[in-house]
Formats: C-alpha cells, sequence, structure tokens
C-alpha cells in the first residue's frame, strides 16, 4: 500500500511544535528567543555580538516572560476593586535585575543551558550587568527588598520614585583617598525599563497664588505658576517569586513641557527653548548622597515635589479610571511614606482634592489622613529634612498656604485638647521659627498620616521618647513599629547560592517562600557533623571567592583560612569604623610586641562610601587604607593580620561580601543606628554578629540567642547618662595603656609617613569630644574581640553558633515586614493572579 501523508492532525503532531519565542520557558524556547532578541533588538548576529550584546539579549528574554504575567496582573487589577499599596520612596536602590528574575521566575538552570548552548557563560552575562545605584544606602535598599516581597506576598503594589540619570556616584580610591565618579548607569541602555511616553503629567513651579470666590460662592484658589516641566513614566517589572504577581516600580523622568519649547521657538528664541529644556531635565539629573547638608539645595526639593506629584496624579488616574469616586481614594490607595522625602505628598494631595477637585477642606483632609503613613528612619537629629521658608515660598507658594492652613488647624486642635504649653506648641508647629523659619517635614508628615512608624524595636521606643516625643504625647495611637526585613531571595538564593542548596536538601524549598515558618527546621542539623562540614566548606568557598575579588580590586592578598572580619556600610561617624580600626591597631601592637604569640589570623574589610561633602568620613577612609598600607607591608604581622579596604560597595559587590563573612561588625554608638539591614543580611549568610544593643541588632540577638551573639559596648541609656553626666575622653585614653600607645601611634605620624598633621582631626575630634563614644566602649569592644578569637579557634562550636543564626534569622525576612504593613497600617489582602 501506498504510504499516505497524515492528516493535518497527525502532521502537527509529528511536527515538533514551535516555542513560544516571547513566553515559552523551556531552553529551547530560551535559546530561540535570545537569538531572536540578539537579531532583531541588539541587530547582532553571533559573530560580532559583544558580551553587552549577549546580556542585553538574554535580558530582553527574560523581561519579555516577566511582561506577560506583569500585563495579567494590571488586567486583574484594573477590573477589581482591590485596594493596593503606594510606596513612595525618593531611592530604589534595586540592584542587578538579571540574576533577581531568573529566580522568580524559577528559570535560572533553563537560561544557564540555553546560554550555555549558544556559547555564552550565564555568569559573565550576569557579571555585565550595570547596577541601577538609584539610592544611598540602607533606606534606598529596604524599598527595594519591600517592592519584592510585595509582588511576593501577592499584594498589588508600585514603588513611585525618580529615575536619576546618575545615581550615586562610584568609588574609586587612590592614594588612600576617596574619589567620586559619576556613574553612567545607563549608558550602555537599561534593558529592564519600559518607557511609558504617553503616561505624563505637568508639573508646576514658582509663581504666585490668587485668591476668590467663585459663581458657587465657593472659596476658590488658583496658582499661577511661572514653570512647568514633564514627568514621563518609566517603568521596572518586579516579579514575585514563584508567583504569577508582578508589581512595578515607576520611576518619573523630567522633560520640558512643549508649551515652553513652541512659546519660545515662536519669538525666534532658539537657544532660549533649548535652555529650558536641559534645566527642566536637570531635575532628575542626579542622585544626592545623603549627609550632605541639604539646606538650601533647591533642586532637591524640586526632586521631591516633582516625583510625589507625577505619582499623586497618577494614582488618581488610575481610580478615575477603574470607575472611582475621588472620595474613595483611601479605600483603593495605601500610600507609604519612606521617611521625609516625599512628605509634600501630604500638602499635594490636600492641594489636588480642594483646588483642582473642588472638594471641601474636610473632606480631603480625611481621606488625606486615612491614606498617608510615615516611617521615619532616623535618630539623628540633625537628619531631620526642614527647608527655609523663603526658598518654600518661591517654588511652591500654594503648598505653603496649605501648610500653614494644616498647621493652624492642627495647633488650634492641640490647643483644644488642653496639650499646649508654650514649648510643646513651639516644637510641634510644622514652622521652625526659632531663627530663621523653616518647614518641618517630619511634622508634616505626622500630621498627615494615619500611622507613624519606627523600623525596629529600640528606634520606635526613642522616636515615642526623644525626636518625636511631643508627637507622641499628642497622637500615641499613631505610633508603631515595624522592624526591618531583606529578602531572602536576593540576599539568600541568588547571593550565597552553595548555602541556598544546603538548606534546600535538608528542608526542601519551602524556606525560600516562607523563611519565617520554615528556616528553623535547619537548626535540627546544627551539631550533625557531615552538616557542619558542608555548612564549613561553603564558607570557605564564599570565602575564596570573595578573595579572589579583592585581590582583582585592590591587588591585596587574603588568607581565605583567616578569620574575616567585615564591617561595610556608609562611612559615618556613629557608625564607628574607626573604632574598628583602633582594634586594628591595638591587635597590630599586640602582635609586634609579642611576635610568637598564637594569634587567631584576621582579615579586616572595610566598604562604603563617604558623602563627598563630609570630611570626617573621607579621612576615614584614608585613614584605613594608610594603616592597610602599613600594616600590610610588614612582615612581622604577614599571615596573622591583613587590612582591606574594598572600593565601591554596590549591590553588586555586596553579594560577594555578606555570604563570605565569619564576623559581622555591627557598632554604632547605642541610640543612633535606626535600624540597620546589613546586620541582617549577615547573620542570614552565617556570620556571627560582634554588634552593641542599637536598632535591629537587639532584635537579632533575642532571636538568635545571646550565646550565638557577641555584645560589647555601653546601652542607649547609659550613653545618654555618661553624655550628661559630662563625658572626658582624654580619661580613657590616659588610664588604657593599649588605646594610649594606639593614639599615638595616629597622632604621631607613624600612619602617615611620619607626617603628625593628615589625622589630627580625628585624633584631636575623638580626644576633646568623642561624640559618639569610641573610647568609653574601647575597653568592652577590644575584651569582646577576645571572647571571639577564643570562639573561633573552636570550629565544631563557631560552626555551630553559624547555623543557629541561620535558622533562626527568619523574622528578618522583608516578607515579615511587609506582611506587618499589611495588617497593621495599609489594610490590604493578596489577591491571586492567574495567567
Ligand atoms: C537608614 C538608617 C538605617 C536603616 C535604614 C532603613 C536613612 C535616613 N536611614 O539604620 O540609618 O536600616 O534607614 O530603615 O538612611
Amino acid at each position: 500500500m501506498k504510504k499516505t501523508k497524515g492528516t493535518k492532525a497527525t502532521r502537527a503532531r509529528k511536527q515538533p511544535v514551535p516555542p513560544n519565542v516571547r513566553t515559552g520557558l523551556v531552553p529551547r524556547a530560551l535559546e530561540r528567543a535570545i537569538m531572536d532578541n540578539l537579531y532583531y533588538v541588539q541587530g547582532r548576529v553571533p559573530r560580532t555580538a559583544t558580551r553587552n550584546d549577549w546580556y542585553m539579549a538574554v535580558a530582553y528574554t527574560v523581561r519579555d516572560r516577566v511582561l506577560h504575567r506583569w500585563m495579567q496582573t494590571i488586567e486583574t487589577y484594573m477590573g477589581s476593586k482591590d485596594k493596593s499599596v503606594s510606596y513612595l520612596s525618593a531611592e530604589f536602590l534595586i540592584g542587578p535585575q538579571l540574576g533577581s528574575n531568573l529566580i522568580s521566575l524559577g528559570i535560572y538552570d533553563e537560561v544557564r543551558q540555553a546560554v550555555a548552548r549558544l556559547g555564552q557563560n550565564l555568569d559573565e552575562l550576569l557579571d555585565q550587568e550595570e547596577e541601577p545605584g538609584l539610592g544611598n544606602g540602607g533606606l534606598g535598599r529596604l524599598a527595594a527588598c519591600f517592592v519584592e516581597s510585595l509582588a511576593t506576598l501577592e499584594i498589588l503594589g508600585v514603588g513611585y520614585g525618580i529615575r536619576y540619570e546618575f545615581g550615586i556616584f562610584d568609588q574609586e580610591i587612590r592614594d588612600g583617598w576617596q574619589v567620586e565618579v559619576t556613574d553612567k548607569w545607563l549608558r550602555l541602555g537599561n534593558p529592564w525599563e519600559v518607557p511609558r511616553p504617553e503616561i505624563t503629567f505637568v508639573i508646576n513651579f514658582g509663581g504666585h497664588t490668587e485668591h476668590f470666590v467663585d459663581h458657587e460662592g465657593r472659596y476658590r484658589v488658583y496658582w499661577i505658576p511661572s514653570r512647568s516641566v514633564r514627568g514621563v513614566a518609566c517603568d521596572i517589572a518586579v516579579p514575585g517569586y514563584r508567583v504569577n504577581t508582578v508589581n512595578l516600580l515607576r520611576l518619573w523622568k523630567a522633560e520640558a513641557t512643549e508649551s515652553f519649547d513652541l512659546g519660545a521657538f515662536n519669538v525666534g528664541d532658539y537657544y532660549g527653548a533649548v535652555d529650558s529644556k536641559v534645566s527642566s531635565e536637570n531635575i532628575t539629573k542626579v542622585l544626592y548622597p545623603n549627609d550632605e547638608p541639604i539646606q538650601g539645595k533647591r533642586l532637591r526639593l524640586e526632586q521631591q515635589y516633582f516625583f510625589v506629584s507625577c505619582s499623586l496624579q497618577d494614582m488618581i488616574r488610575v481610580h478615575l479610571r477603574r470607575g472611582h469616586d475621588l472620595k474613595d481614594f483611601h479605600e483603593a490607595y495605601a500610600i507609604q511614606l519612606n521617611d521625609t522625602h516625599p512628605s509634600i505628598a501630604v500638602a499635594e494631595m490636600m492641594r489636588l482634592l480642594v483646588d483642582e477637585y473642588s472638594m471641601d477642606w474636610d473632606a480631603a483632609w480625611d481621606i488625606t489622613q486615612n491614606t498617608f503613613a510615615y516611617t521615619n528612619h532616623t535618630l539623628l537629629p540633625e537628619a531631620l529634612e526642614k527647608w527655609p521658608l523663603p526658598l518654600f515660598a518661591e517654588l511652591l507658594p500654594r503648598h505653603l498656604e496649605i501648610i500653614l492652613e494644616i498647621n493652624r488647624r492642627f495647633l488650634d486642635e492641640v490647643r483644644a485638647n488642653g496639650m499646649a504649653d508654650d514649648g510643646r506648641i513651639a516644637r510641634l508647629s510644622l514652622i521652625d521659627e526659632s531663627g530663621e523659619r523653616f518647614v518641618r517635614m517630619a511634622n508634616l508628615a505626622s500630621v498627615g498620616s494615619h500611622a507613624i512608624n519606627g523600623v525596629a524595636a529600640l528606634h520606635t521606643e526613642l522616636l515615642k521618647q526623644d525626636v518625636m516625643r511631643d508627637f507622641y504625647e499628642v497622637y500615641p495611637k499613631k505610633f508603631l513599629n515595624v522592624t526591618n526585613g531583606v529578602t531572602p531571595r536576593r540576599w539568600l538564593v541568588l547571593s550565597n547560592p552553595l548555602l541556598a542548596e544546603l538548606i534546600t536538601r535538608k528542608i526542601g524549598d519551602l524556606w525560600i517562600r516562607n523563611m519565617e515558618r520554615h528556616i528553623k527546621k535547619i537548626e535540627r542539623y546544627a551539631d550533625d557533623e557531615d552538616f557542619q562540614n558542608d555548612w564549613r566548606r561553603i564558607k570557605h568557598e564564599n570565602k575564596v571567592r570573595l578573595a579572589s575579588v579583592i585581590d582583582q580590586r585592590t591587588g591585596v592578598e587574603v588568607d581565605p583560612d583567616s578569620l574575616f572580619d567585615i564591617q561595610v556600610k556608609r562611612i559615618h561617624e556613629y557608625k564607628r569604623q574607626h573604632l574598628n580600626v583602633l582594634h586594628v591597631v591595638t591587635l597590630y601592637n599586640r602582635i609586634k610586641k609579642n611576635p610568637q604569640s598564637h594569634v587567631v589570623p584576621r582579615t579586616v574589610i572595610f566598604a562604603g562610601k563617604a558623602a563627598p561633602s563630609y570630611h570626617t568620613a573621607k579621612l576615614v577612609i584614608k585613614l584605613i587604607n594608610s594603616v592597610a598600607d602599613v600594616i600590610n607591608n610588614d612582615a612581622d604581622v604577614a599571615g596573622r593580620l591583613k587590612v582591606v579596604f574594598l572600593p565601591d560597595f554596590n549591590v553588586k559587590n555586596a553579594h560577594a561580601i555578606y555570604p563570605a563573612a565569619d564576623l559581622s561588625e555591627q557598632i554604632s554608638t547605642a541610640g543612633k543606628e535606626a535600624s540597620g539591614t546589613g546586620n541582617m543580611k549577615f547573620a542570614m549568610n552565617g556570620a556571627l554578629t560582634i554588634g552593641t544593643l542599637d536598632g535591629a541588632n537587639i532584635e537579632i540577638r533575642e532571636a538568635v540567642g545571646e550565646e550565638n551573639f557577641f555584645l560589647f559596648g555601653l546601652t542607649a541609656e547609659e550613653v545618654k547618662r555618661v553624655k550628661s553626666e559630662g563625658y572626658y575622653p582624654m580619661q580613657y585614653a590616659e588610664s588604657n595603656d593599649e588605646l594610649r600607645e594606639v593614639i599615638s601611634l595616629l597622632a604621631g605620624g607613624f600612619f602617615s609617613r611620619g607626617d603628625p598633621n593628615l589625622f589630627k582631626p580625628l585624633v584631636d575630634s575623638l580626644l576633646w569630644q568623642d561624640e559618639y563614644l569610641l573610647f568609653a566602649d574601647y575597653r568592652s569592644y577590644i575584651e569582646c574581640q577576645e571572647r571571639i578569637d577564643k570562639a573561633y579557634r573552636d570550629q565544631e562550636k563557631w560552626t555551630k553558633m553559624s547555623i543557629l543564626n541561620v535558622a533562626r534569622m527568619g523574622t528578618f525576612s522583608s516578607d515579615r515586614s511587609i506582611r506587618e504593613y499589611a495588617e497593621k497600617i495599609w489594610d490590604v489582602k493578596k489577591v491571586k493572579i492567574t495567567v
């Protein structure tokens, strides 16, 4: 019988189904998609493709998969009545995106295979990604963890922020000094962002207001601005871990308005038009490094108002598009103010509702207060934002009127409740009138919000007792604590794959999604010899990996068998990197004096940026490098002590650092660090902490057990007492031989090639003021370090402590933080997205 061709159906069955280039998740589909993107998006063939072309092709391939779920999320949201969260933050330090997206989608291995079939190496492509440094440190990184956790918990939310063209500067070290280099992160393009030119709002500045009564007899205010810019949305999708929810980071970019261009063209002023375009775009040009004296930085206030107004207008647009009434705004949105940077939102919300949508003041105020909540992130009084009144009046004249009206009503209410004594009214006022007049942004945020939270238990207590005491007395119910957390997806699964695999092999992978509940199961292996051996082997491999990064970046060779003692964070006096240096020099002196002594070999590693105008912090960097220079070149201490300053601490470098730490330095003066989140990343990766009773250290210690935490130093209360009783640091230096010797080396120019002037400002400020009590804590710190040496000699015991730390860190997942915000502040629930 003649062979017949099959029917259509059988033919289809026999032919391989073409993989879906846009959404397929198997290696073959991914491989095709990568080739497709290389050709059609990058315009390259493999022979001419650079590593960046391959990275871009892979990134677009992954992005397509994310977009698919993102559309479904939007679809579900638009058709529902569900409340969503808007997280307003001037910073989102999201870090490299490729790796985290692969983990969320669960296609890490598939993409690795696909890439390998194309002759590429996934690790090299991951390394190619330039990270968006759109934040300074903890605060911006927290915002990034929170947006990821929101998606993982299937809560609908948007992170609203600023698309800075230049993020946090890159740090180079030249001759031991920090040198700032502009961060051109967009140079090679950003495959993760989706520009939305059709989502755009006009933002006004300057001018004056006109007050009148309209034809219905209502009192109205017109704001006649003198200048406007356009905000354009740029979206970055944030997928949750192994769920269909994809949330959104919507970052605003400033552009010139068309009317401006046209106006100038019509009078023939071409260059005038170009000028206005350039100055409009300046608004989102660069991120401000924190710890800068911010007062009077007009551009910074412009940035804040710009992104806040875009975001609120966007929410109103979506709200109305969903068919809701503006009076229900607070039932559709919970808006979190991440520190005071977005707190102008309180006044802008009132302006939009009252001026633009003709709502009564009282109704608008109810909506505003019910919508907003404010997170405070600092205990340093000098860090509380305030703006000079004249600047405010000039830039935002209508907002100043609104703030004054909010203030008048608020202070009347306080007086009516019989709570007014003279001092208190002056302290509560939204306007600081103690000298030159200022608008106090924390007060505005507090009055305009229904909840105010600190970021660790001690921090919240100190807010109530000290920094915001008057507000606490007026509104005790508004205050609550939500301790920070970090996402285990980035800070364990992505950055410490070996440890994550070991844990999963023992207890399954549920801990990745619900760390709080499941990670504790590894506790039962804490004494298991094989498990301990694996644990140690992995730590060692991570140390080898970091050692090679250090070698590449600094040329210093370090020994992975030594104890890796690490302090990485912004450089600030209150964080006391220089206390760590005092210990290093003490160790050095001890070895020099007693060359035969058996010490535990240590590598002390520092990393962190200093604000460009913070001279003392920059001098601390120079000090670390100078001390490193002497110690690393002294044959007497070789093999026993090394010091490294790893330049350019950022998210990418952090991936290599936390997993390699034996010891985590969390040594701020008690009562100064609001929470800390690096402390959590270290402990989650099995480092033991040496720390003060400050910020979240206290809760970490409670969670992991005091026997698994190295505590030293004065408590916040003792710090206060010592200071009030009169603190004379010189006395400590005189009564402690080792401290005296260390100081005399620094003062005598031993680490500065004989120059006694270089570190004089630091030495003098320690001897005469020592605002952060390094000397008072010195002895306790040194003794604690001795206990650490002793503990480290017993590797079984140390490993057990390390395992117990990880096992008990579940509560520091940002999923727990977000769950608390959702329940206690936002009143939002999870929404299932189906694809
Ligand atoms: C920082 C605190 C940290 C805290 C992070 C995140 C600011 C203003 N604050 O202690 O110093 O962990 O915020 O909450 O950056």
